[in-house]
């Protein structure tokens, strides 16, 4: 397996991982989405409610309440780019 088809399928199992814990595997809650910022990023303390709220509504663009894949796909590569320069 490449390099890139290997971190492709990491990020895959990064928001499975995440978004099956309320039962709903196909999308992240805000529980989750905060949970995961924290766990995997160090960002967005799950207390501080205004950081996470924020943050929530930066990622569903769609605005349906839930973050999917291609939502989450989105941030991810918006991080890489900052991360990058
Ligand atoms: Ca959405």
């Amino acid at each position: 397996m490449s390099n890139l088809i290997a971190a492709i399928a990491l990020l895959s199992d990064t928001f499975d991982k995440y978004a099956k814990e309320d039962g709903d595997g196909k999308t992240l809650s805000k529980k989750e989405l905060a949970k995961m910022l924290h766990t995997e990023l160090s960002l967005s303390d799950t207390k501080n409610k205004g950081e996470t709220d924020k943050f929530f509504k930066l990622l569903d663009q769609d605005g349906d309440g839930v973050v999917d894949f291609t939502e989450y796909i989105v941030f991810v590569t918006s991080l890489a780019a900052i991360l990058k320069e």
